[in-house]
């Protein structure tokens, strides 16, 4: 059994023991997973992800000179890294390039295409599971900055101590010279939220229940993922968007050969995206020894990109 297997065998059996019943939302992105979630992101309810792009589109001038030259770009997350390119050919003479993801495949992949694009920059990937420790490799490049790069909100998926704390590592690695260019999604009114979380077409319903389909491939278990209803739920205090699934009647279910009851209507917790305030989320950063120096938004306000120093 490799570490990852053993891993998600222990967050999934302790997850449905508890109540209310909940696992962690990183074992949503298998292979059919990280694809679903690409599907999602060209949603016409989406909205995250086009808004962000724009963003960074229309700033990254400004976001360049910002970091200034010489850069060590630190990605964290970088799955398939398609907005990586402008950066890089924006920043002024970028030192080089390390791509860290948990998801080996998609890291090489992304890692072979920058360098395509980017013949002269040094790119030196690092597979690892960014909200545990990690450092970066030796021989590093020489350097005037290190620029930690996380965009897509995906911060917004810990809870704020778990945030706080991948924060104050990443201040860490980055150094007190260095800064971290963050993707994050603003709160905004639910009538928004909800579509962007349970579309039209029934993608992210589908992304919610292949965790029931991964849990009988890779655990033996026997979820009926039809038995499931996809739900998304605002809730405040802090602002956040919850994924579940509900079970439609009363159930037993076996994973790795322990049964779990479900009532008709209980819910199985799979995802919380933090929605932040500006407030709120400086707050969040100053935890982790970070200062918002610069803050690009859209014209509604629905996503930012924040720069850290
Ligand atoms: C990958 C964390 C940015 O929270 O918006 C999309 C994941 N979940 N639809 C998000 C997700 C349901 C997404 N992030």
């Amino acid at each position: 059994m490799t570490g990852t297997e053993d891993a998600f065998r222990r967050d999934v059996l302790e997850g449905l023991a508890r109540s209310p019943k909940r696992i962690p939302s990183a074992w949503l992105y298998d292979q059919r997973g990280s694809e679903l979630f690409e599907e999602i992101t060209r949603l016409p309810e989406y909205y995250p992800t086009r808004t962000e792009l724009a963003i960074l589109d229309g700033n990254m001038e400004e976001i360049a000179e910002a970091i200034g030259p010489e850069a060590l770009v630190v990605e964290l997350g970088s799955g398939s890294s398609r907005k990586t390119g402008p950066l890089l050919a924006a920043l002024s003479r970028p030192a080089g390039y390390v791509p860290v993801d948990i998801s080996e495949e998609y890291l090489h992949e992304a890692a072979r295409s920058l360098q395509g694009a980017f013949p002269e920059l040094t790119v030196q990937p690092v597979v690892a599971d960014f909200t545990a420790d990690f450092g970066l490799p030796d021989g590093l490049p020489a350097h005037r900055r290190r620029a930690g790069f996380f965009p897509g909100s995906t911060l917004g998926n810990l809870d704020d101590e778990a945030a706080g704390a991948l924060l104050a590592r990443c201040r860490r690695l980055l150094g007190a010279d260095g800064c971290l260019v963050l993707g994050l999604d603003l709160d905004k009114p639910a009538s928004v939220l909800i579509p962007a979380y349970d579309d039209a077409a029934g993608v992210t319903a589908e992304f919610n229940r292949n965790l029931l389909r991964r849990i009988n491939r890779e655990l033996g278990g026997d979820f009926d993922p039809e038995a499931f209803r996809h739900e998304a739920r605002y809730a405040d205090d802090p602002p956040r968007v919850e994924m579940h699934l509900i079970a439609e009647r009363p159930q037993t279910v076996t994973v790795a050969g322990e049964r779990f009851r479900f009532e008709a209507g209980e819910s199985l917790h799979t995802e919380t995206s933090h929605k932040y305030t500006r407030d709120g989320f400086a707050a969040l950063a100053a935890a982790g020894g970070w200062d918002c120096e610069r803050w690009w938004t859209d014209a509604d306000g629905w996503f930012a990109v924040v720069l850290l120093v």
